[in-house]
């Protein structure tokens, strides 16, 4: 069915109808605001958990504590949903709520420029344009699939897709296969199709450290319980934030107290892998937590199978047929699964977005790395507020909670500047810059910045602009209120407001 055409105009335009997106949707409709419109490039709400629909996709954050709070789901089968479940369930909450008339599918937006005489956007998308006075960028931290620059990858004539956008129409059975990357995505992907393919070489640049996942499906007298009884699934979340929120001065502190999930990880190695040799190349040579700490029973049995070979020479080359390791072989695939991660600090989105000054996100980016005021809002871009932004990022807990404080504070700028006939907030770039001081000092010492691995968390400059360095519930009291204080605002005759003049930058 084709979409309604575009209105010209709304109060806030939601870029992205993921968890970010569909649920500023949500909460902007409770607070009565309906002058809203969200824009998805994708064919449904869903965002990453639309787009990996590879074999094994699953969340390694409970679902109690993965999912919004405003809307609880008794039917989760087991504690650790797999994709097509929290797919399901983000279809069913964009239903319910009555939001869906405001989604306009498959349109991409391909610029949104501010203009100060009109204090709004103008956001050109493949569908049209529309201007909005606010505009909300959802498009998600994990969504541009990255492709290695791998030498010769472009010739290869056998099947080569990413982990993100896995070829259903390819059957892996019976086929000679390559994963490469060793990842989150790989190390859910690998133990699923180990059974179908002929023969699987998993290549792996650095060893991730693998903990034991602690999963079950959840007992018939649980689930009739979480139907009927809605206090056992709030005890549950409880439990679990909490549970979660005690890993966090291991990462950002002492990482010495992270010692027990190190034995933990290594007993998971002795457990899946007799091979002294093997479990040598498995075994990570970096702090346990620098990088993302994974989840599995099944990764390092499936590496120990007789048919997975796992090769950790450095890949030179992809030739029409095989990969090349330095050490001179050719291993030849009918097929190659790329999963070696996502664009994370140089987001896509921000090459599309124009400030007050003339300049992109990207571009006032490319000179230090990505930065925001509270992870939300930026120094030149007036009322732009951007979901899961920098620094904002997450190694032991629920993205969702973060997303919930985010669009929190968006509601109250908003009420702020209905309420005040604000026409424009910015941060003011000295807020900005205190903020991000005391963000990266309190990066240094963490076990993501000192714990001799690289990852997706530091960008070129080896900054680490993706992670918050503490608790969750810091972010959300830090996030609770809008804070005209530190921000620039204009009104309709365009003289700053009067919030304006009590501080100065
Ligand atoms: O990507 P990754 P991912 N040659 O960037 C390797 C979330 N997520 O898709 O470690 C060879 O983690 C790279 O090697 P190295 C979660 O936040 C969640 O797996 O850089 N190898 C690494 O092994 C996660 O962190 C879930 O040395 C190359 C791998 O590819 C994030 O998504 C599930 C290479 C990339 O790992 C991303 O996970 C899935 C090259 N040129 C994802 N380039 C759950 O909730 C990269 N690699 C369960």
């Amino acid at each position: 069915m084709p979409s309604a055409p575009l209105p010209s105009h709304v109060r806030v335009l939601v870029i992205g109808a993921g968890f970010g997106g569909l649920g500023t949707a949500i909460r902007l409709q409770q607070h009565g605001e309906t002058d809203f419109l969200v824009v998805e490039k994708g064919t449904e709400v869903g965002g990453t958990w639309r787009d990996n629909t590879y074999p094994g996709a699953a969340c390694d954050v409970p679902s109690q504590l993965y999912s919004f709070s405003f809307a609880p789901n008794p039917d989760w089968s087991r504690s650790f949903s797999p994709q097509p479940e929290i797919q399901a369930y983000l279809r069913r909450v964009a239903d319910e709520a009555g939001v869906l008339d405001r989604f306009r599918f498959g349109t991409a937006v391909e610029d949104a420029a501010w203009h100060d005489d009109d204090a709004s956007w103008t956001v050109r998308t493949t569908a049209g344009t529309v201007t909005a006075d606010v505009v909300v960028a959802a498009a998600g931290g994990l969504s541009e699939p990255r492709m290695p620059g791998i030498d010769g990858i472009e010739g290869f004539n056998g099947e080569i897709f990413h982990s993100a956008r896995w070829n259903h129409d390819y059957d892996l059975t019976g086929k000679r296969v390559a994963v490469i990357g060793t990842g989150a995505s790989a190390v859910q992907i690998v133990p699923e199709i180990a059974d179908r393919v002929a023969h699987l070489d998993v290549y792996q640049r650095t060893a991730p450290w693998v903990m034991p996942r602690r999963d079950r499906d959840y007992t018939t007298a649980e689930r009739l319980g979480f139907r009927h009884l809605p206090g056992l699934q709030r005890l549950y979340r409880t439990a679990i934030y909490w549970g979660r929120e005690c890993f966090v001065p291991g990462f950002t502190v002492n990482p010495g107290l992270a010692a027990p999930a190190k034995k933990a990880a290594l007993a998971n190695i002795a457990r899946g892998i007799a091979d002294p040799a093997l479990r040598a190349k498995v075994t990570p040579t970096f702090e346990i937590g620098c990088k993302r700490i994974l989840i599995s029973n099944d990764w390092y049995p499936a590496l120990a199978r007789d048919d997975v070979d796992l090769v950790t020479n450095p890949i030179t080359k992809i030739t029409g047929s095989a990969v090349v390791t330095a050490d001179g072989v050719e291993r030849e695939v009918d097929a190659i699964v790329v999963a070696t991660g996502f664009y994370t600090t140089e987001q896509p989105i921000a090459g599309h977005i124009t400030g007050a000054e003339g300049r992109t996100l990207a571009e006032v980016w490319s000179e230090d790395g990505m930065a925001a005021y509270k992870g939300t809002t930026f120094h030149g871009f007036p009322n732009l507020f951007q979901i899961v932004g920098p620094n904002t990022g997450l190694g032991h807990s629920s993205m969702v909670f973060i997303i919930e404080s985010q669009i929190a504070y968006i509601l109250d700028a908003l009420s702020r500047m209905r309420s005040d006939r604000l026409t424009s907030v910015q941060p003011r770039l000295g807020a900005q810059r205190r903020w991000n001081a005391d963000v990266q000092r309190r990066l240094a010492r963490s076990v993501w910045n000192t714990g001799g691995c690289s990852s997706w968390y530091l960008d070129a400059h080896g900054r680490n602009t993706t992670l918050w360095p503490r608790t969750t519930f810091t972010f959300r009291r830090l996030l609770s209120r809008f804070d005209p204080e530190q921000y620039v605002t204009t009104t309709r005759s365009g003289v700053p407001a009067p919030t304006d003049r009590r501080v100065t930058a």
